[in-house]
């Protein structure tokens, strides 16, 4: 059974520190392959589009994107779930866009926050393997909210 994994909140040290990256040792990993599936349980069991590994108490430099259509953003797309292994944000347009985020870390609190529109991100799959993706709109959001997790950086930040 995937264990579902306690939420750190607001206030915590681990949600202000730079996680590390993951290690070439680490891919492709029973260790990384769990903690991926915990992260994603919990993750649906909070509901989240999104979660970050320092979220769940690991500094390492983890996220899932999860993106659905929602009443704040009607026209989402309805992905996947992607893992995504030492992201690196690589372009970001200058177009911005203001949307409402929530954080599963900050639970009493929304904000509109300015994001780039589009972005591209490299990244690691859980296997190790090398992708480069470009994204728009609120994906690109989500995107941009975990990654600032794993700098320290939490959405009330940004307000
Ligand atoms: O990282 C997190 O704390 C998850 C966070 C991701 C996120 C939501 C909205 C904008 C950017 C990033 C959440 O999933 S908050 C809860 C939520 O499901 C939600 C909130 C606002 C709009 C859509 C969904
Ligand atoms: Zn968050």
């Amino acid at each position: 059974m995937t264990a579902i994994l306690a939420v750190a909140q607001r206030g915590e040290a681990i949600l202000t520190l730079k996680a590390a990256p993951v290690a070439e040792s680490e891919l492709d990993s029973a260790w990384l392959n769990q903690l991926s599936n915990a992260m994603y349980a919990t993750m649906m069991q909070r509901n989240g589009v999104g979660i970050a590994a320092p979220q769940v108490y690991i500094s390492k430099r983890i996220i899932i994107v999860a993106s659905r259509a929602n009443p704040r953003y009607p026209d989402a797309p309805d992905m996947d779930a992607v893992v995504m292994v030492n992201p690196e944000i690589t372009q970001m347009s200058d177009a911005t866009c203001i949307g409402e985020e929530g954080c599963l870390s900050v639970p009493d609190a929304r904000g509109e926050v300015v994001r780039a529109e589009t972005i591209s991100v490299k990244y690691l799959s859980l296997a190790g393997e090398s992708k480069h993706a470009t994204y728009h709109g609120f994906v690109a959001r989500i995107i941009q909210h975990e990654v600032d997790h794993l700098d320290g950086i939490l959405f009330v930040d940004r307000l």
